[in-house]
Protein backbone atom coordinates (compact mmCIF):
# COMPACT_ATOMS: atom_id res chain seq x y z
CA UNK A 1 0.00 0.00 0.00
CA UNK A 2 1.10 3.84 -0.80
CA UNK A 3 2.01 5.73 2.45
CA UNK A 4 -0.58 7.84 3.12
CA UNK A 5 1.29 10.82 4.00
CA UNK A 6 2.57 10.55 0.71
CA UNK A 7 -0.09 12.71 -1.98
CA UNK A 8 1.77 13.19 -4.83
CA UNK A 9 2.23 9.79 -6.65
CA UNK A 10 4.91 9.13 -9.12
CA UNK A 11 2.22 6.26 -11.42
CA UNK A 12 3.60 4.96 -14.18
CA UNK A 13 1.76 6.73 -16.73
CA UNK A 14 2.60 10.26 -15.23
CA UNK A 15 6.73 9.07 -15.03
CA UNK A 16 6.77 7.77 -18.78
CA UNK A 17 4.65 10.99 -20.00
CA UNK A 18 7.15 13.00 -18.43
CA UNK A 19 10.05 10.96 -19.78
CA UNK A 20 8.76 11.68 -23.22
CA UNK A 21 7.73 15.13 -23.18
CA UNK A 22 11.45 15.81 -21.95
CA UNK A 23 13.29 13.16 -24.17
CA UNK A 24 11.64 13.37 -27.52
CA UNK A 25 9.63 16.61 -28.72
CA UNK A 26 7.89 15.05 -31.18
CA UNK A 27 6.33 12.59 -28.73
CA UNK A 28 2.45 12.15 -29.52
CA UNK A 29 1.53 9.88 -26.44
CA UNK A 30 0.96 7.13 -28.38
CA UNK A 31 3.28 5.10 -26.59
CA UNK A 32 1.81 6.75 -23.24
CA UNK A 33 -1.08 5.40 -24.33
CA UNK A 34 -0.15 1.77 -25.09
CA UNK A 35 1.51 1.58 -21.77
CA UNK A 36 -1.92 2.10 -20.42
CA UNK A 37 -3.28 -0.71 -22.33
CA UNK A 38 -0.12 -2.71 -20.96
CA UNK A 39 -0.24 -1.81 -17.72
CA UNK A 40 -4.19 -2.89 -17.59
CA UNK A 41 -3.25 -6.02 -19.00
CA UNK A 42 -0.57 -6.56 -15.96
CA UNK A 43 -3.47 -6.20 -13.54
CA UNK A 44 -5.88 -7.95 -15.03
CA UNK A 45 -3.56 -10.79 -14.79
CA UNK A 46 -2.02 -9.82 -11.46
CA UNK A 47 -5.54 -10.24 -10.41
CA UNK A 48 -6.58 -13.67 -11.90
CA UNK A 49 -3.20 -14.99 -10.48
CA UNK A 50 -3.97 -14.15 -6.78
CA UNK A 51 -7.48 -15.44 -7.26
CA UNK A 52 -6.37 -19.02 -9.41
CA UNK A 53 -6.45 -21.56 -6.65
CA UNK A 54 -9.64 -20.00 -5.71
CA UNK A 55 -11.48 -19.71 -8.37
CA UNK A 56 -10.32 -23.18 -9.66
CA UNK A 57 -8.54 -21.55 -12.91
CA UNK A 58 -5.16 -23.98 -12.16
CA UNK A 59 -4.50 -26.67 -14.09
CA UNK A 60 -4.62 -27.82 -17.20
CA UNK A 61 -7.01 -27.01 -20.17
CA UNK A 62 -7.69 -28.53 -23.35
CA UNK A 63 -5.05 -27.21 -25.90
CA UNK A 64 -1.63 -26.83 -26.10
CA UNK A 65 0.59 -24.29 -27.34
CA UNK A 66 2.69 -24.50 -30.37
CA UNK A 67 6.22 -25.54 -28.54
CA UNK A 68 3.98 -28.75 -27.77
CA UNK A 69 3.48 -28.09 -24.27
CA UNK A 70 0.85 -28.88 -22.09
CA UNK A 71 -1.31 -24.80 -21.52
CA UNK A 72 -2.65 -23.66 -18.66
CA UNK A 73 -6.07 -22.15 -18.31
CA UNK A 74 -4.00 -18.95 -16.27
CA UNK A 75 -1.96 -18.68 -19.85
CA UNK A 76 -4.94 -19.31 -22.16
CA UNK A 77 -6.98 -16.21 -20.03
CA UNK A 78 -3.62 -14.08 -19.45
CA UNK A 79 -3.45 -13.97 -23.28
CA UNK A 80 -6.49 -12.75 -24.20
CA UNK A 81 -6.44 -9.97 -21.77
CA UNK A 82 -3.52 -9.07 -23.44
CA UNK A 83 -4.72 -9.27 -27.05
CA UNK A 84 -7.76 -7.63 -26.20
CA UNK A 85 -6.20 -4.70 -24.48
CA UNK A 86 -3.55 -4.22 -27.21
CA UNK A 87 -5.94 -4.67 -29.95
CA UNK A 88 -8.41 -1.93 -28.46
CA UNK A 89 -5.84 0.39 -27.65
CA UNK A 90 -5.72 1.45 -31.27
CA UNK A 91 -2.05 1.84 -30.99
CA UNK A 92 -0.96 -1.58 -32.31
CA UNK A 93 -0.26 -3.19 -35.94
CA UNK A 94 1.56 -6.22 -35.03
CA UNK A 95 1.12 -8.35 -31.93
CA UNK A 96 3.11 -11.44 -31.42
CA UNK A 97 2.61 -13.61 -28.14
CA UNK A 98 4.14 -17.25 -26.96
CA UNK A 99 0.66 -18.83 -27.37
CA UNK A 100 -0.63 -18.08 -30.78
CA UNK A 101 1.84 -20.10 -33.80
CA UNK A 102 1.04 -16.79 -36.14
CA UNK A 103 1.24 -13.32 -35.40
CA UNK A 104 -1.84 -11.10 -35.05
CA UNK A 105 -2.03 -8.03 -36.90
CA UNK A 106 -4.52 -5.93 -36.32
CA UNK A 107 -8.02 -5.03 -38.10
CA UNK A 108 -7.25 -1.80 -40.25
CA UNK A 109 -9.88 0.20 -38.45
CA UNK A 110 -8.35 -0.25 -35.23
CA UNK A 111 -4.54 -0.09 -36.26
CA UNK A 112 -1.42 2.09 -35.30
CA UNK A 113 2.14 1.98 -35.57
CA UNK A 114 3.59 -0.35 -32.96
CA UNK A 115 4.16 -3.79 -32.78
CA UNK A 116 3.83 -5.76 -29.30
CA UNK A 117 6.02 -8.77 -28.63
CA UNK A 118 5.24 -10.94 -25.56
CA UNK A 119 4.63 -14.15 -23.52
CA UNK A 120 1.52 -13.45 -21.40
CA UNK A 121 2.29 -15.67 -18.48
CA UNK A 122 5.79 -16.81 -18.38
CA UNK A 123 6.85 -19.83 -16.12
CA UNK A 124 3.41 -21.70 -15.97
CA UNK A 125 5.50 -24.39 -14.51
CA UNK A 126 5.69 -22.62 -11.53
CA UNK A 127 1.67 -21.59 -11.36
CA UNK A 128 0.26 -24.83 -8.91
CA UNK A 129 2.36 -23.80 -6.28
CA UNK A 130 2.16 -20.01 -5.94
CA UNK A 131 5.99 -19.36 -6.97
CA UNK A 132 6.54 -16.06 -8.85
CA UNK A 133 5.65 -15.77 -12.52
CA UNK A 134 5.04 -13.16 -14.90
CA UNK A 135 4.83 -10.96 -18.13
CA UNK A 136 7.64 -10.18 -20.73
CA UNK A 137 6.95 -7.57 -23.47
CA UNK A 138 8.95 -5.93 -26.20
CA UNK A 139 7.61 -3.27 -28.63
CA UNK A 140 8.75 -2.17 -31.62
CA UNK A 141 7.79 0.60 -34.20
CA UNK A 142 6.38 -0.09 -37.85
CA UNK A 143 9.01 0.49 -40.43
CA UNK A 144 8.74 4.08 -42.49
CA UNK A 145 5.72 3.15 -45.22
CA UNK A 146 4.75 0.13 -43.12
CA UNK A 147 1.49 -1.20 -42.36
CA UNK A 148 2.27 -3.59 -39.92
CA UNK A 149 4.16 -6.85 -41.63
CA UNK A 150 5.83 -9.42 -40.34
CA UNK A 151 9.11 -7.82 -41.44
CA UNK A 152 8.74 -5.42 -38.60
CA UNK A 153 9.22 -7.93 -35.98
CA UNK A 154 11.54 -9.86 -37.77
CA UNK A 155 14.46 -6.98 -36.53
CA UNK A 156 17.47 -7.09 -33.94
CA UNK A 157 16.67 -6.47 -30.26
CA UNK A 158 18.59 -3.30 -30.65
CA UNK A 159 15.89 -1.75 -33.03
CA UNK A 160 13.27 -2.10 -29.96
CA UNK A 161 11.57 0.75 -28.36
CA UNK A 162 10.40 -0.22 -25.46
CA UNK A 163 10.72 -3.23 -23.07
CA UNK A 164 9.70 -4.55 -20.03
CA UNK A 165 7.99 -7.55 -17.89
CA UNK A 166 5.76 -7.99 -14.85
CA UNK A 167 6.26 -9.96 -11.66
CA UNK A 168 3.35 -11.86 -10.46
CA UNK A 169 4.38 -12.65 -6.57
CA UNK A 170 4.58 -11.52 -3.29
CA UNK A 171 3.86 -8.32 -5.13
CA UNK A 172 3.88 -7.28 -8.99
CA UNK A 173 5.79 -4.70 -9.94
CA UNK A 174 6.30 -3.75 -13.54
CA UNK A 175 10.13 -2.90 -14.65
CA UNK A 176 10.48 -0.73 -17.72
CA UNK A 177 12.58 0.82 -20.25
CA UNK A 178 11.85 2.86 -23.34
CA UNK A 179 15.89 3.36 -23.87
CA UNK A 180 16.78 5.89 -21.09
CA UNK A 181 17.60 3.50 -18.62
CA UNK A 182 15.14 1.53 -16.23
CA UNK A 183 12.94 1.91 -13.17
CA UNK A 184 10.36 -0.44 -11.25
CA UNK A 185 6.97 0.02 -10.48
CA UNK A 186 5.03 -1.88 -8.06
CA UNK A 187 1.22 -2.37 -7.98
CA UNK A 188 -0.70 -0.75 -5.14
CA UNK A 189 -3.33 -3.52 -5.21
CA UNK A 190 -5.47 -0.36 -3.55
CA UNK A 191 -5.61 2.43 -6.07
CA UNK A 192 -5.16 0.24 -8.61
CA UNK A 193 -1.86 2.22 -10.10
CA UNK A 194 1.54 1.36 -10.40
CA UNK A 195 4.01 3.68 -8.13
CA UNK A 196 7.19 4.00 -9.30
CA UNK A 197 9.79 2.35 -6.75
CA UNK A 198 12.72 1.50 -7.90
CA UNK A 199 13.91 4.11 -9.59
CA UNK A 200 17.39 4.27 -12.05
CA UNK A 201 18.00 0.64 -11.44
CA UNK A 202 21.63 -0.18 -12.21
CA UNK A 203 22.45 -3.70 -12.27
CA UNK A 204 25.91 -4.01 -9.69
CA UNK A 205 29.23 -4.59 -12.31
CA UNK A 206 30.45 -7.89 -10.50
CA UNK A 207 27.38 -9.86 -8.20
CA UNK A 208 27.74 -13.22 -6.33
CA UNK A 209 24.79 -15.48 -7.30
CA UNK A 210 24.95 -17.64 -10.54
CA UNK A 211 21.45 -18.81 -12.13
CA UNK A 212 20.74 -21.53 -14.52
CA UNK A 213 19.20 -25.27 -14.77
CA UNK A 214 21.91 -27.25 -13.58
CA UNK A 215 19.87 -30.57 -14.19
CA UNK A 216 21.24 -30.26 -17.96
CA UNK A 217 25.21 -30.18 -16.83
CA UNK A 218 25.19 -33.63 -18.58
CA UNK A 219 24.56 -31.59 -22.30
CA UNK A 220 26.41 -28.75 -21.93
CA UNK A 221 29.11 -27.66 -23.88
CA UNK A 222 32.74 -27.16 -22.75
CA UNK A 223 32.99 -23.49 -22.22
CA UNK A 224 29.72 -23.50 -19.76
CA UNK A 225 30.95 -26.68 -18.02
CA UNK A 226 34.03 -24.93 -17.84
CA UNK A 227 32.56 -21.22 -16.71
CA UNK A 228 30.09 -23.10 -14.04
CA UNK A 229 33.18 -25.12 -12.40
CA UNK A 230 34.96 -21.67 -12.26
CA UNK A 231 32.27 -20.01 -10.22
CA UNK A 232 31.94 -23.18 -7.74
CA UNK A 233 35.44 -23.84 -7.38
CA UNK A 234 37.25 -20.32 -7.78
CA UNK A 235 40.63 -20.14 -7.32
CA UNK A 236 41.71 -18.66 -3.82
CA UNK A 237 41.30 -16.06 -2.76
CA UNK A 238 37.83 -15.69 -4.82
CA UNK A 239 34.77 -17.08 -2.99
CA UNK A 240 32.22 -19.26 -4.11
CA UNK A 241 29.35 -18.22 -5.93
CA UNK A 242 25.74 -19.05 -4.35
CA UNK A 243 23.04 -20.93 -7.20
CA UNK A 244 19.67 -19.44 -7.13
CA UNK A 245 17.16 -20.79 -9.63
CA UNK A 246 13.54 -20.47 -9.41
CA UNK A 247 12.73 -21.71 -13.39
CA UNK A 248 10.69 -18.36 -14.14
CA UNK A 249 12.68 -16.26 -15.93
CA UNK A 250 10.92 -12.91 -15.13
CA UNK A 251 11.62 -13.90 -11.08
CA UNK A 252 15.33 -15.18 -12.10
CA UNK A 253 16.08 -11.98 -14.36
CA UNK A 254 13.90 -9.85 -11.48
CA UNK A 255 16.82 -10.79 -8.78
CA UNK A 256 19.67 -10.63 -11.43
CA UNK A 257 18.50 -6.91 -12.08
CA UNK A 258 18.82 -5.96 -8.39
CA UNK A 259 21.27 -7.88 -7.07
CA UNK A 260 23.39 -8.69 -9.66
CA UNK A 261 25.07 -12.07 -10.66
CA UNK A 262 24.28 -14.14 -13.88
CA UNK A 263 21.30 -15.64 -15.11
CA UNK A 264 21.87 -18.06 -18.13
CA UNK A 265 19.55 -20.43 -20.03
CA UNK A 266 22.46 -21.91 -22.55
CA UNK A 267 22.65 -24.12 -25.55
CA UNK A 268 23.21 -27.81 -25.12
CA UNK A 269 23.37 -30.95 -26.81
CA UNK A 270 19.72 -31.56 -26.31
CA UNK A 271 18.38 -28.34 -27.05
CA UNK A 272 20.49 -27.22 -29.72
CA UNK A 273 19.21 -23.35 -29.60
CA UNK A 274 18.43 -23.09 -25.85
CA UNK A 275 15.48 -23.15 -24.89
CA UNK A 276 13.69 -19.42 -24.37
CA UNK A 277 12.11 -16.80 -27.39
CA UNK A 278 14.45 -14.66 -29.01
CA UNK A 279 11.81 -12.51 -29.72
CA UNK A 280 9.80 -11.68 -26.66
CA UNK A 281 12.41 -13.71 -23.82
CA UNK A 282 15.58 -13.41 -24.95
CA UNK A 283 15.52 -9.28 -26.57
CA UNK A 284 13.52 -7.73 -23.74
CA UNK A 285 14.99 -8.91 -21.27
CA UNK A 286 18.45 -7.94 -23.01
CA UNK A 287 17.63 -4.59 -23.96
CA UNK A 288 16.76 -4.27 -19.41
CA UNK A 289 19.94 -5.53 -18.63
CA UNK A 290 21.49 -2.86 -20.72
CA UNK A 291 19.82 -0.49 -19.61
CA UNK A 292 20.46 -0.39 -15.93
CA UNK A 293 24.23 -0.96 -17.15
CA UNK A 294 24.72 -4.69 -17.46
CA UNK A 295 25.45 -6.77 -20.33
CA UNK A 296 23.27 -10.23 -22.58
CA UNK A 297 25.29 -12.38 -24.82
CA UNK A 298 25.01 -15.83 -26.83
CA UNK A 299 27.76 -16.59 -25.40
CA UNK A 300 28.96 -15.91 -28.85
CA UNK A 301 27.58 -12.44 -30.20
CA UNK A 302 25.61 -9.43 -28.26
CA UNK A 303 22.22 -10.82 -27.93
CA UNK A 304 20.68 -7.53 -29.34
CA UNK A 305 22.26 -7.95 -32.29
CA UNK A 306 20.87 -11.16 -33.25
CA UNK A 307 18.16 -11.55 -36.50
CA UNK A 308 15.35 -13.54 -35.25
CA UNK A 309 14.61 -15.87 -38.06
CA UNK A 310 11.02 -16.79 -36.94
CA UNK A 311 9.01 -15.24 -34.72
CA UNK A 312 9.08 -17.97 -32.00
CA UNK A 313 13.11 -18.79 -32.61
CA UNK A 314 15.14 -19.71 -29.64
CA UNK A 315 18.47 -18.31 -28.89
CA UNK A 316 20.86 -19.15 -25.74
CA UNK A 317 21.00 -16.84 -23.69
CA UNK A 318 23.66 -15.16 -20.92
CA UNK A 319 22.59 -11.72 -19.04
CA UNK A 320 23.45 -10.22 -15.97
CA UNK A 321 26.37 -7.98 -14.30
CA UNK A 322 28.92 -6.82 -17.06
CA UNK A 323 31.99 -8.25 -15.53
CA UNK A 324 30.08 -11.82 -15.27
CA UNK A 325 29.07 -11.62 -18.52
CA UNK A 326 32.52 -11.05 -19.90
CA UNK A 327 33.59 -13.67 -18.01
CA UNK A 328 31.45 -16.48 -19.95
CA UNK A 329 32.20 -14.57 -23.07
CA UNK A 330 36.30 -15.15 -22.52
CA UNK A 331 34.93 -18.87 -21.87
CA UNK A 332 33.85 -19.04 -25.56
CA UNK A 333 36.51 -16.89 -26.98
CA UNK A 334 38.59 -19.94 -25.39
CA UNK A 335 36.45 -22.51 -27.01
CA UNK A 336 36.35 -21.11 -30.66
P1 LIG B 1 7.56 -21.13 -20.50
O1 LIG B 1 7.50 -19.96 -21.44
O2 LIG B 1 6.98 -22.37 -21.08
O3 LIG B 1 7.01 -20.80 -19.16
O4 LIG B 1 9.13 -21.51 -20.35
C1 LIG B 1 10.03 -20.51 -20.08
C2 LIG B 1 10.63 -20.76 -18.73
C3 LIG B 1 11.41 -19.56 -18.22
O5 LIG B 1 10.61 -18.75 -17.42
C4 LIG B 1 12.49 -20.22 -17.41
O6 LIG B 1 13.64 -19.43 -17.35
C5 LIG B 1 12.73 -21.50 -18.13
O7 LIG B 1 11.55 -21.80 -18.85
C6 LIG B 1 13.01 -22.65 -17.22
O8 LIG B 1 13.25 -23.78 -17.97
P2 LIG B 1 13.81 -25.15 -17.33
O9 LIG B 1 12.66 -25.69 -16.56
O10 LIG B 1 14.20 -25.96 -18.51
O11 LIG B 1 14.97 -24.78 -16.46
MG1 LIG C 1 7.80 -18.20 -21.72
Amino acid sequence: MSDPSKTNLITLTRHVFQDQVEHYKEASGDLTLLLTAIQLGCKFVASNVRKASLISMTGLANSSNIQGEEQKKLDVIANEIFVNALRSSNKVAVMVSEEDEEAIFVETQYRGKYCVVFDPLDGSSNIDCGVSIGTIFGIYKVRDDSEGEIADVLRPGSEMVAAGYCTYGSCSTLVLTTGKGVNGYTLDTEIGEFILTHPNIQIPSRGKIYAVNEGNSKYWDAACTKYFHSLKFPVEPKKPYSARYVGSMVADVHRTMLYGGIFCYPADSKSKNGKLRILYECFPMAFLVEQAGGRATTGRKRMLDVHPETIHSRSPIFLGSKEDVEDIEAFYRAEA
